[in-house]
This record gives C-alpha cells, structure tokens and sequence, in this order.
C-alpha cells in the first residue's frame, strides 16, 4: 500500500526561527510579490501552485515535527522545462527555493527555515522507460520508491533500495539524501546503482546525463556531485538506475540474542554461511522494542525479551537451496549459544510482520513526545559502546538528577551490515538542555572513532554546523567553492548542508 504522509503526529509545531533562534534571513533574497506569483501561474498553471495557508502547512512542517518553516507558496511543476523556467526567473530574481520530494527527511532539509518557496516534485511522477534485459529504468524524480517497486514487481524486477518512507518518499529525493535503507549491504549505495541524472542547475539550465550505460568513462563523472547534495546545486528531475532481478525465494528469520557481542558473532556467521544469498542483516535493542510494543498492535512473536534483536533476510533463486542454508545457520546460531531464540517468517504475511516490527520503530518512536536522531557510522565493534557512552553520559553521568530527567529512553537500532547505528534520545520535550549535552559531544565521540556523523540522513539543518567532525577545512572550503560555481547567488536550499557560520 502507497502510504503519503507528511508528518508523524499532528500537534502544533512552533516555527525553526523561535525554537532554534541564531538564523538570520538573508536579505540578499527578494521577499515574493503578487507580480512573482503571476508570472509563476503563467509557467504552472493555475492549477500548479498553492498559496493558501492551510494547505501550505504540511509542505512547510518536516516529518518529525521538529521544524517549520513560513513559505507563502508551494510550486507543483510537471515537467522538467517547467523546472527550468522556474530556476531560471527565481535565480534573476534572487527568490529562494527549496526542492521537497517526499518530505520525510529527518535532518530537517527538505523544509524552509524563513519564507523560501517550496518547489514540490509530487507531479513529476512518470516512469519514462525500461529495459527488460538489463533492468535499466528511467524515471521522473518525484516518482514514489514504492509505485517504483510495486511497478517493476510486475515484471520481476525491484528497486535496488528499501526503506520504512518507501509509500512517500521519492526517488529524486532518495537520491538527493544517498539515503541508505534496508538492503545496502547486498545492493550497495546509489553511487553504484544510478547510471544517470537529469538535473536542472540554479541557472534554470538542463544537464542531461541520462545514461543508460553501465559503463562510461568520459570525463568527470558529474552525476556523482548530485548524488547525497540535499538539493542544494541542482533539482533532480530523471533518473536512470540499475534495478536487480527480484528474488525468487525470500526467508526472513528474527533472532533474540544477550549482547551485542552476540549480535556481531550472528553477523560474522551470517556473511560466512550464507554469504551471496545474505540481503539484510538489521539489529536494534530491547529499549526500542518497548517503544515499538507500546505504539503498534503486536501479537508476541517471542514469548520471552531479550536484549538485542536482529533481523536476516535471505534472498536467492533456489527456495529449497536457500531454506537448506538458514536452516543450517539458525541451527549453528542456537546450538553454539549465540542466538537465545528466534522464528522463520513462514509465508508472505510472516515476513511482512517480521520486517514491521524493524521498519515500525522509526514510526513507533515519531510517537514519543520529542526524539534527537542521529546515524552514525563506526566500526561496527563500537556501536554499542557508543549507545551505552550516551546513556551514560545523559542519564546516569549525574547532570540531571534520576527523577527530575528531561531523558526518558537512548535506543539504538540500525543497519549491522553497514556499520550503522541509528542512536535516538527519547525526551519529554525538545530541549536545549538535552541537545547542548549531546552536540558535540557525540559527534567528537564519533571523529574519535574514525566514524561519520551522519551514515544516511544526510546534514540538512540538523547536521551542518558540525561538518568539520566527519570532513576535513580543505574538503569543507571546496566544497563551498562548488556551491558558490553552480549557485553564486545561493538561492538553492539556503542555511543548509554546509556550515554558515
Ligand atoms: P525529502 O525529504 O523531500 O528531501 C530530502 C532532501 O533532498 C532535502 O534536502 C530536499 O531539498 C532534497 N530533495 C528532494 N527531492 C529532490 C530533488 N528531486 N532534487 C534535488 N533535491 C531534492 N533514510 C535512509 O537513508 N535510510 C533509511 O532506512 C531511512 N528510513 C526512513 C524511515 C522513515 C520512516 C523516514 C520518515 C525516513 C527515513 N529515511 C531513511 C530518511 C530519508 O532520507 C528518506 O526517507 C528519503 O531518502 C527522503 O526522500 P524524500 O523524497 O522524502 O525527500
Ligand atoms: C531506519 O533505518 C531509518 O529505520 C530511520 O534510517 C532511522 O529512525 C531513525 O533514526
Ligand atoms: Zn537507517
């Protein structure tokens, strides 16, 4: 089921300037007048834009509820010339623009910080082609990754990525993130598996990179600039992307185990034993199962709790070769004690209920009163040590007494395979209390460690003053010298992505 939503729960939610204050709206930019609006109605239509307060709100509010912008109009172009004629006038007249896809960013980049317009890809929504030999699909940017996936099922094919956002989030916009997701660890990043872009640069003009080649070696290979530049150089409008054969036999198993040293054995054994046919390979704690249970319907799936779970999704083409091998793993797992439980999905619907409790624990925690999200990488041994530092360090380090704590809950759940933790700090309500205790200090934990402050979500406005943690003062300067090439007057997704100050 196509699920569109733009935001997890619908309490009021104060404006990024009065909660986060120390922006400045840059007075560079034109303020939008009736005169823009026209000539905007003259390329869209009237029928291409929304400029009424009520239906603007969910365009200007992001997914957790955390930020908000105050954008007077939301353009809904449906072609790529439309897009260009839009970028073009907006770059002579220095109006500001924010590419939005989905708008389930969790880094708070895909929503205005003052009075940018909103350019929505929702239109752009046509599948131009696909080639049933080499699973080569071209398509608009704001093409659904689940009306994608859905779509190539059809003909025995699958998106090369899946995620819990794949009902709202869009291809472009996936793209523009590098977003991550559940199968990484067997499809690899969208560095590997996009072989062209359509993009339209500041200026209004056109790049057409739509290859539909594996292999091109001629000259810089520019699509890879797009790739994870949370529009900030350019609106991706096409996509040209390499898609797998879907798997003919599919198993899901989920694990109870007691450590994480356990969880990292299940995962050496995994890459061993099951080796090609390993799809997935997903953990998260006791804690965000609790949050989990507490906010979905759940029918016990093990009778007992245990401190860690993971998740293995198998994919192959033999089912009685794959069942033979997940046997035998499941087997060695409860026979040498690394694994204290654990069930085998044993039809469609078992596996998707195995896979909602994993893909449910973003939502489940979207349903606490305020959440801090952070996606690290580190080498895979540290991510515990690093989930209990920050308990440690924000419950029992003794800055707020037991009781009078702002902090209800740090979890940890994420992507094993990638060595990717997803760390969130549950709190009774946003606060600067909390946030000051986390950032740096988390973040110089992760540079210390050799890791990323952010593995998938990208930077956005959450993450951009603290580049310097994961890149280097000569990386940072150029790239604000690309910036300044492709967009000198900066009006593509200001205030984000690389640090202002
Ligand atoms: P948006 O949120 O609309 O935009 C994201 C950024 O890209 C913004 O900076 C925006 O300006 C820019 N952008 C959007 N479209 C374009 C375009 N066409 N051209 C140029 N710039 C554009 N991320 C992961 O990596 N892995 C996960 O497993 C994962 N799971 C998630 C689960 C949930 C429940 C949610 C809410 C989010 C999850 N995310 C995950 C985060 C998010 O990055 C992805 O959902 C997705 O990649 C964002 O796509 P979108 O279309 O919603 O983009
Ligand atoms: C996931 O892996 C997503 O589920 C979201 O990247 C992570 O909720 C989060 O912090
Ligand atoms: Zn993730």
């Amino acid at each position: 089921m196509v699920l569109r939503r733009f935001s997890s729960v619908t309490r009021p939610v104060s404006l990024t300037v009065e909660k986060f204050p120390g922006y400045n709206r840059n007075h560079r930019f034109k303020k939008l007048t009736d005169d823009d609006v026209s000539y905007f109605e003259s390329i869209v239509g009237k029928r291409g834009y929304i400029c009424n307060v009520d239906e603007l709100s969910p365009y200007n509010i992001d997914w957790m509820n955390k930020f908000r912008g105050q954008s007077p109009l939301v353009l809904l172009p449906r072609n790529t010339q439309q897009i260009s004629d839009i970028l073009q006038y907006c770059n002579e007249q220095k109006l500001a623009v924010v590419p939005q896809g989905g708008n389930t960013s969790l880094a708070g980049g895909s929503v205005p910080i003052f009075d940018e317009i909103i350019l929505s890809m929702r239109h752009m929504n046509r599948i131009r082609s696909f080639d049933n030999v080499s699973g080569i699909l071209t398509a608009d940017a704001g093409c659904i990754l689940e009306v994608l996936d859905n779509w190539l099922a059809e003909k025995g094919y699958m998106m090369p990525l899946d995620l819990a956002a794949k009902g709202s989030c869009q291809i472009g916009g996936n793209i523009a993130t590098n977003a991550g997701g559940l199968r990484l660890l067997r499809y690899g990043s969208l560095h590997g598996s996009v072989l062209g872009l359509e993009v339209v640069l500041p200026n209004g003009t056109v790049l057409n990179n739509m290859s539909t080649l594996r292999k091109d070696n001629t000259g810089f290979d520019l699509k890879q600039l797009f790739i994870g530049s949370e529009g900030t150089i350019g609106i991706i409008t096409g996509v040209s992307i390499l898609t797998p054969l879907r798997s003919k036999a599919v198993n899901v198993a989920m694990l109870g185990l007691n450590s994480f040293e356990d969880v990292q054995d299940a995962f050496k054994h995994a890459r061993l034993e099951l080796s090609e046919i390993l799809s997935a390979f997903e953990f998260w704690d006791n804690q965000s199962f609790q949050i989990y249970k507490k906010h979905f319907p759940y029918k016990d799936i093990m009778t007992k709790d245990y401190p860690f779970y993971i998740l293995i999704e198998t994919s192959g083409s033999n089912k009685r070769h794959d069942d033979e091998k997940l046997t035998d793993y499941l087997g060695q797992m409860m026979n040498n004690g690394i694994a204290q439980d654990g069930v085998v999905a044993q039809d469609q619907k078992q596996i998707k209920d195995l896979w909602d409790v994993r893909d449910g624990l973003t939502g489940a925690l979207g349903k606490e009163p305020a959440v801090y999200k952070y996606d690290i990488s580190i080498p895979v041994a540290n991510i515990w040590h690093c989930a209990q530092d920050m308990r440690h360090h924000l419950c029992m380090g003794g800055v707020f007494g037991e009781k009078d704590s702002p902090v209800t809950d740090v979890v940890a759940y994420g992507h094993i395979g990638d060595g990717n933790v997803h760390l969130n700090i549950v709190t009774k309500d946003l606060d600067t209390r909390v946030s000051d205790l986390i950032e740096p200090y988390l973040f110089e934990w992760v540079a210390k460690h050799q890791g990323s402050i952010s593995a998938e979500h990208g930077l956005g406005v959450a993450k951009n003053e603290f580049l310097g943690y994961s890149k280097t003062p000569e990386m940072i300067e150029l790239m604000k010298t690309l910036k300044n090439i492709l967009d000198p007057n900066g009006i593509l997704n200001p205030y984000k992505y690389l640090p202002q100050t």
